[in-house]
């Protein structure tokens, strides 16, 4: 039997935490912290029946959940290497060959799991320290606990939390993010407009306090990681290989050189309930994908988007062909945590197609299916019509009348009305919708054009005046091909949630 309290798996323990802890404090929030890749490996072994119920019924916590056993079982495995580093230790004459061995083992699998040598020295160091200093207490083999070593345990345990505590306030401030104004990788030019068209936004955003504007001030993020790549500009390429005549290969600054163009997309993910908070809207910037796929001339009917955290997602072509790949978002720099160096924005289509971390569009002659396709989602299709209505957007004016506002989304069909109830779907009055946002604007053309219709979303706004101490209020909407968005519910696995959003408001 092992006994944990012995020596030997003590210090093990301790060296195992401290490795962890240590490779946070240098390699923090990027994947140079050595659970970050671990988690993929759990990730993609989790079957997709339960990916689906944690993603609709913990939502944001579902993450942070499942990287905690991730975060104990990377740490299992340092504590194991060192528990070996102790036995070498004990077999050798020389002195210190377990802080070594301990030191080069962690190191080793740091850099196996992160390939990065320098921050892997996060976890080399407190496994080499916690083996060197205790190396009187556990080079004879007694797997016996004593009065003494329980002392020195609490000891060595408080220096550990106190460790980790500063690794955790160091590794927090890592957070790779690279920002930036657009013109620092654009020209000026660019930049102006794009603080133009933000202006634009600002100005066409109803006047409802508390109503989200146009241009999100917080953008929702998803992904398949429980800690987002951190690719540099300078080792990144985009490839555009499969079916296609010449295959392309562009640094980013091949990238920065092509034509560029503003864009309001909004976005909304597939596993988004009908009140849930993922849709959002943003000014983009980039180059047009059809510029791409033009000069390496296409010769099938499918897509596959690949990126760098392994996330990939299959698609027709023709839903990509009228898309932008991102490297601006606001008028700077595209963001990490948004796909930094460049993301695909295909127009209309659910949240799941558009690629972050983009590194290769391959062409193909047949459809094959992405990583949430093989999980039973179909979430690559056009987006569902919504009309949201929160809790908060609901206000009781000093005149006594009740303003409930809230945002209107059908990608590229549009929104040709929304239509409020107060009686529980009996009557339905119009509300009023903020402007629509201009399409596409080409950097450096008449910025006066309107350009073709938005894939973006609008606000509504409606005010009533209450009769009775409690309404049933319902929302819905009704997309530019006048398709009206359908009352029944249902839940967002695997083709996006249906159904109108209701509230009871009180007078
Ligand atoms: N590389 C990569 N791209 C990705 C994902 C991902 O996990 N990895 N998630 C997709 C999903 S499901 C959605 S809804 C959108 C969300 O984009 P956002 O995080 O910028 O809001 O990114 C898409 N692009
Ligand atoms: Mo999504």
């Amino acid at each position: 039997m092992i006994d944990v309290r012995s020596p030997a798996w003590v210090v093990s323990g301790l060296a195992g935490a401290g490795a962890v802890a240590g490779s946070f404090g240098l390699g923090g929030r990027t994947p140079r912290f050595v659970a970050a890749p671990a988690y993929g490996v759990f990730r993609d072994a989790m079957p997709g029946a339960l990916m689906a119920w944690a993603i609709e019924h913990l939502g944001t916590l579902a993450k942070p959940l499942s990287f905690l056993p991730v975060v104990v079982l990377t740490v299992l495995a340092f504590v194991l290497l060192a528990r070996a580093a102790v036995t070498a230790g004990r077999t050798s004459r020389v002195p210190y060959t377990g802080a070594v061995a301990a030191g080069a083992f962690s190191w080793l699998l740091a850099v196996v799991l992160t390939g990065a040598m320098v921050a892997s020295l996060g976890a080399a160091v407190p496994p080499l320290v916690v083996l060197a200093a205790t190396e009187r207490r556990w080079r004879v083999p007694s797997d016996r606990p004593t009065q003494q070593s329980r002392r020195s345990v609490l000891a060595a345990v408080g220096a550990l939390v106190g460790f980790t505590g500063l690794s955790l306030a160091r590794g927090w401030t890592i957070t790779g993010a690279r920002q930036g104004p657009l013109s620092a990788i654009l020209d000026e030019e660019a930049q102006r407009e794009a603080d133009w068209l933000l202006a634009l936004a600002e100005d066409r955003s109803l006047d409802v306090g508390g109503l989200e504007p146009l241009v999100s001030e917080d953008f929702y993020k998803v992904d398949i990681n429980a800690v987002k790549p951190d690719p540099t500009a300078e080792r990144w390429s985009l490839s555009v290989t499969g079916a296609v005549e010449d295959s392309l290969e562009l640094d980013y600054e091949d990238l920065l050189s092509m034509p560029m163009e503003h864009r309001f997309v909004t976005l909304r993910c597939v596993s988004d309930n009908v009140d849930g908070r993922q849709l959002d809207g943003a000014l983009w910037t980039g180059v047009p994908v059809a510029d791409l796929l033009e000069r390496a001339g296409v010769e099938g009917d499918y897509v596959m988007l690949r990126a760098v955290d392994g996330y990939h997602v299959g698609f027709p072509l023709s839903a990509l062909e009228p898309g932008l790949l991102a490297v601006g978002m606001n008028g700077r720099i595209l963001p990490r945590g948004h796909g930094f160096p460049v993301r695909a924005l295909a127009p209309g289509h659910w949240g799941e197609t558009n690629g972050k971390w983009l590194e290769e569009i391959e062409v193909l002659e047949d459809e094959e299916k992405g990583y949430w396709e093989k999980k039973g989602w179909h979430g690559t299709g056009p987006v569902n019509t919504i009309a949201k209505l929160y809790e908060e957007n609901v206000t009781h004016l000093d005149d006594g009348r009740i303003r409930l506002a809230g945002h209107a989304y059908a990608g590229t069909r549009g929104i040709a009305r929304v239509e409020v109830s107060v009686d529980g779907g009996e009557s339905w009055e119009e509300a009023d919708l903020s402007e629509r946002l201009p399409g596409r604007l080409p950097v450096g053309a008449d910025l006066e054009a309107s350009g073709i219709a938005a894939d973006a979303w609008q606000q509504w706004v409606y005010h009533f005046e209450p009769t009775q101490d409690e309404h049933e209020v319902v929302v819905r909407a009704t997309d530019g091909e006048g398709t009206v968005q359908p009352r029944e519910h249902s839940r967002p696995f695997p083709r996006g949630a249906t159904g109108w959003v209701s509230l009871t408001v009180q007078r």
